[in-house]
């Protein structure tokens, strides 16, 4: 039994080696694990599944051939909340409510994006109750995709922007306690989520007990990982 987790790829046209290796990654794994799971962000952004950008409809196709002969799953990120139906019919991929258990060989893991567990940036979480309203999202898919197109972009450039003012550390990372209050909730499961870009495994304590919290890492400046669930437990690995 072997489950390969990615998140946070950010998929993009202008990248030159982003879609590449996610395509011959798919190719690579397809029929020789159990199942592959996406933890979110998988795009840099997504505007609806009616959006007909060239590229994201060749990852789409990838994803399909992929599902024809292992399991996917995908989670929504908070660049690609507005992934649905259409998008799901079309890759042959299974969306997952955040967050998703997951038994595999054993043991119990708790799948997550991650950025509801970022509970001390106030800024984002109001943002974040704001469009995962399902009426604040009927309104936006109505927008014309020009339109969407130019909000999404403009919101990116307020995010990055906010980023460099506030530095790397502060706030960006899940908070300890909303970490704890969800492990509290799922006793026994080691928690997986992307999304802080901090790939490690943490060693915690909750309520006296031992707990782990596992961080995919995001594929960034050609460097990508996956991590493996399998008879041994969780492996960390880098992709190429
Ligand atoms: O993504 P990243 O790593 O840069 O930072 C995230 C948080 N930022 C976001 C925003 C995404 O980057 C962009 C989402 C694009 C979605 C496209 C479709 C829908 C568009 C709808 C837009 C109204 O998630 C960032 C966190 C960081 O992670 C770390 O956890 O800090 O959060 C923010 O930067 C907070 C936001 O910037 C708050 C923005 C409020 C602006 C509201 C304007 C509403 C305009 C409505 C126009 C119709
Ligand atoms: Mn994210």
């Amino acid at each position: 039994m072997a489950i390969h987790l990615i998140s946070d790829l950010h998929l993009h046209a202008d990248s030159p080696w982003l879609g590449p290796l996610f395509s011959r990654t798919l190719t690579q794994w397809a029929g020789q694990i159990d199942a592959l799971y996406i933890l979110g962000d998988l795009f840099e952004y997504w505007v609806g599944d009616d959006d007909d950008d060239a590229f994201a409809g060749a990852m789409v196709a990838a994803m399909h051939a992929f599902s024809r002969q292992t399991p996917l799953y995908i989670m929504h990120g908070n660049r690609d909340f507005l992934l649905g139906d259409d998008f799901a019919r079309a890759s042959g991929a299974v969306l997952l409510p955040d967050p998703h258990p997951l038994h595999v060989a054993g043991r119990d893991y708790l799948l997550s994006h991650g950025d509801a567990l970022c509970s001390d940036d106030t800024a984002y979480q109001q943002f974040r109750s704001m469009v995962r309203q399902p009426q604040w999202q009927q309104a936006f898919l109505q927008k014309p995709l020009a339109e969407r197109h130019a909000i999404a972009r403009h919101i990116r450039g307020e995010s990055e922007a906010r980023k460099q003012q506030y530095g790397p550390d502060a706030i960006s990372d899940v908070s300890a306690d909303a970490v704890a209050a969800l492990l509290a909730a799922h006793p026994g499961h080691i928690l997986i989520h992307g999304h802080t870009h901090r790939p490690a495994h943490h060693q915690l304590q909750v309520a006296g007990q031992p707990r782990e919290r596992w961080v995919i890492s995001d594929w960034h400046d050609g460097s990508a990982g996956y991590l493996r669930l399998d008879q041994h437990g969780v492996s960390a690995h880098a992709l190429r």
